[in-house]
């Protein structure tokens, strides 16, 4: 009988299920909620996996009636859908509250509309907790789990902790801020480990990648390398994925009898005139009102064009139970009226507005009719809008104006971009617009559709999920030399049948956890650690040597009186039979050339720190402010490898630091000084860092080498982190 293996589930997560339950004339009624993500997810192939979407119904607990909830779960689970049901307080608090009064506006610039308060974070961690059950219901570690925006910071995370092999992508809908504003939020931390739960991390537009690397390493420490960051347990991918539309739906659409028809009574009604439209959510973070002010200035500059064209604003509800959206709309609605007043004439309205969410045969005849869009978000993560109108403008053409703060600016770049804070730019803009050759129009518009056309929502979808699949292939690439637990039972059992036996250990980050601070004096050995070196060397025949790029005194105070072979300053010195000994390679020459550069450096570096060893000097940058540390360590460096250009002194990229030191002194030069002087039939190696690479490639085929970390390296195996290395070495010593 063939087994059938179960299909491996696709699980997305976002605030808002793609299907809305209401309750209409006491009955409950289920619509699908519009959106670009449900098209892209239904156009992902569909073979492989179960497809599961996980999110809140519209509907709150206090609006069910007993039994509700049982028909809902029935009715949603024939789609595919999974509710996660919320009281109202917590709509309020989690939604309208941390969701759009804190990480909204803080998000888009807006500092000043954001609130702070308690109530909502604890219900933000609340409902992201429900969530993560939810997901943890019905999905194994085996799922692929996509998480959507800013609703939802905490999820990968959490689910990570339930889940911690399963494949989990991110994507953020809006931008991510920069350094400046984001360490403004109280809960950076919690929100910055709360995403790097996830494999992949996507964003619209570089930038906001950038933003959020640079975050990350401020606030949480870690580096970042082409986008790659190494955390203990995985690495985290950032990459760059700009939602696309439904490209073949908007250009297609204008041949559908009911556009077609939605477009002739539009030219009846503007028969004589310029269509401008305006089409957003209502939202400040959209600068419609400075939009209306733009207008009205260009009505009073050129009145040459009144009664010749028509500024139609189409708002969307939005959040209308938010209060600073419920001012915004009055500011709205008050500058629509003043405009009209002021210039309305018995048979023109400059202005024609409307407060609602269009039909969408409505909204692509108007698109289709309208001669220019004019699109000027003072924030976007991306803009839908700007696509859609140049995907619609088949067959009369149009200008597009759009906002340079859009992330969507970059894949339309022969729009007319305007600054939305510059009232002057967007008069010029529209008076360029509405003069513009028809034959211009048209040639900008078939560069942008060529670009739109390739990476449609669909492709977006499908290249997140693709890229997501490879970060986990990468990540199980490097998972191949996890020590696995048959191969450390053989270690174990070629240790106790060995005749001698080789133990050579690096200090910083393979015994002892690395100090974040850059006193790397405070990284004392702690007791426990004293007492399990002390049981190895009375092991019998065994040899325990520590090898580490720590200053000879340092070595001598921590370690002196114990009976073990050590090397200091990565092998510039070595401790055999109780004796220090030097190696024969001389480097005050050079030092007098490095130290005067290096301290000029230092004055203009604040945080900076130069370490200085008999056989080495380092650069230390890790209390640098990041930018900086990338500014001088690149201006630094290209001045001494002019200094050291012939040399045999090499210059050498640490875990934040720079090292200069003489080639002739590496680890792996130690390593096989030792292993000539204690010939072993069983040899261990342990380290984390590069310097330590060096001694993993000098060792024979048959020994032990484990790099502590996910780093790239030569040893044959890997443990995560020190303590597993600590637990290792206890059980060798045990009888
Ligand atoms: P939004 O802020 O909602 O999206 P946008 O990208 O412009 O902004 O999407 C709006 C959508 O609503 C469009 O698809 C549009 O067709 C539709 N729409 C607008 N006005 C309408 C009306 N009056 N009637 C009917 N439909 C209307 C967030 C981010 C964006 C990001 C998207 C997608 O704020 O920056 O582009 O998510 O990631």
């Amino acid at each position: 009988m063939a087994l059938i293996k179960p299909k491996q589930k696709f699980v997305i997560v976002s605030n808002r299920l793609p299907v809305s339950v209401s309750r209409v004339n006491g009955k409950l009624e289920f619509k699908p909620s519009p959106g670009g993500l449900a098209t892209a997810v239904s156009s992902l192939d569909n073979n492989a996996e179960e497809r599961l979407w996980i999110g809140w119904p519209g509907i709150s607990n206090e609006e069910l009636k007993p039994g509700d909830k049982t028909l809902i779960k029935r009715k949603l689970r024939q789609q595919g859908c999974f509710p996660v049901f919320l009281d109202e307080e917590q709509v309020k608090n989690y939604y309208g509250g941390y969701s759009n009064d804190t990480i909204w506006p803080m998000f888009h610039y807006f500092q000043s509309l954001a609130q702070f308060n308690n109530e909502y974070w604890d219900a933000y961690k609340e409902v992201n907790q429900l969530f993560a059950e939810a997901v943890a219901d019905q999905a194994d570690e085996r799922a692929s789990i996509w998480v959507h925006d800013y609703q939802l910071m905490l999820l990968p995370q959490l689910v990570r902790s339930v889940m911690p092999r399963s494949s989990i992508g991110f994507f953020l809908h809006i931008p991510f801020p920069s350094y400046e504003i984001f360490r403004l939020m109280p809960n950076r931390r919690e929100l910055l480990e709360g995403i790097l739960g996830a494999d992949l991390i996507g964003f619209h537009v570089y930038d906001y990648g950038r933003h959020f690397m640079s975050s990350v390493l401020r606030i949480l420490g870690l580096e970042s390398s082409h986008g790659s960051i190494v955390l203990p347990d995985r690495i985290a991918t950032v990459d760059v994925f700009p939602i696309g539309i439904d490209y073949k739906k908007f250009k297609e659409s204008v041949r559908d009898p009911a556009v077609v028809k939605e477009i002739k009574s539009l030219n009846n009604h503007y028969n004589k005139q310029k269509v401008i439209i305006s089409v957003d959510r209502l939202d400040y973070s959209k600068g419609i009102r400075k939009r209306l002010e733009s207008y009205a200035t260009f009505l009073e500059q050129n009145p040459q064009y009144h009664k010749k064209i028509v500024l139609v604003v189409i708002a969307v509800p939005s959040r209308t139970e938010v209060e600073s959206y419920q001012l915004l709309r009055d500011q709205i609605e008050q500058t629509v009226s003043r405009i009209n007043g002021k210039y309305a004439s018995l048979d023109w309205m400059p202005i024609a507005y409307q407060f609602k969410n269009l039909p969408y045969e409505q909204l692509v005849a108007l698109y289709a009719r309208a001669d220019v869009a004019l699109v000027t978000p003072l924030r976007d993560g991306m803009n839908l809008v700007a696509k859609e109108y140049v995907a619609t403008k088949q067959e009369s053409p149009g200008v597009l104006i759009l906002s340079e703060m859009a992330g969507s600016v970059d894949e339309l770049p022969e729009a007319l971009s305007i600054n939305p804070n510059d009232s002057a730019s967007i008069i010029e803009a529209l008076e360029i617009a509405l003069t513009m050759p028809k034959r211009e129009q048209r040639q900008r518009l078939e560069s942008m559709q060529r670009r739109l056309s390739r990476y449609t929502v669909q492709r977006w979808a499908t290249d997140f999920m693709e890229q997501l699949a490879h970060s986990k292939k990468v990540q199980a690439e490097r998972r191949e030399k996890d020590l696995p637990e048959d191969a450390k039972l053989q270690l174990i059992q070629d240790f106790k049948k060995a005749k001698k036996r080789l133990i050579i250990l690096d200090y910083d980050g393979t015994m002892r956890e690395l100090v974040s601070s850059h006193k790397p004096a405070q990284a004392t050995p702690p007791a426990a650690l004293m007492q399990l070196l002390q049981k190895m060397i009375e092991m019998p025949k065994t040899k325990v040597a520590v090898i580490s790029g720590r200053p000879r005194e340092v070595m001598e105070k921590w370690f002196g009186r114990m009976d073990l072979a050590m090397a200091a300053e990565h092998g510039a010195w070595v401790k055999e039979s109780g004796e220090w000994s030097q190696a024969q390679v001389s480097f005050q020459k050079y030092k007098n050339l490095i130290l005067p550069i290096l301290e000029r450096y230092l004055e203009r570096t604040p945080g900076a720190v130069i370490e200085e060893k008999r056989f080495a000097v380092v650069w230390h940058y890790r209390n640098v402010a990041p930018e900086l540390a990338y500014v001088r360590n690149s201006s630094l460096r290209h001045e001494l490898n002019h200094v050291l250009e012939n040399s045999d002194i090499g210059i050498h990229n640490g875990h934040k630091i720079i090292e200069m030191k003489p080639r002739g002194i590496n680890k792996g030069v130690i390593a096989q000084e030792l292993l000539a002087m204690y010939p072993s039939d069983f040899i261990l190696a342990a380290g984390d860092d590069y310097t330590d690479e060096a001694m993993f490639e000098a060792l024979p085929e048959e020994a032990y080498s484990i790099k502590v970390g996910l780093g790239e390296t030569h040893a044959h195996f890997r443990l995560p982190r020190v303590k597993n290395v600590l637990s290792l070495l206890e059980e060798l010593t045990e009888k």
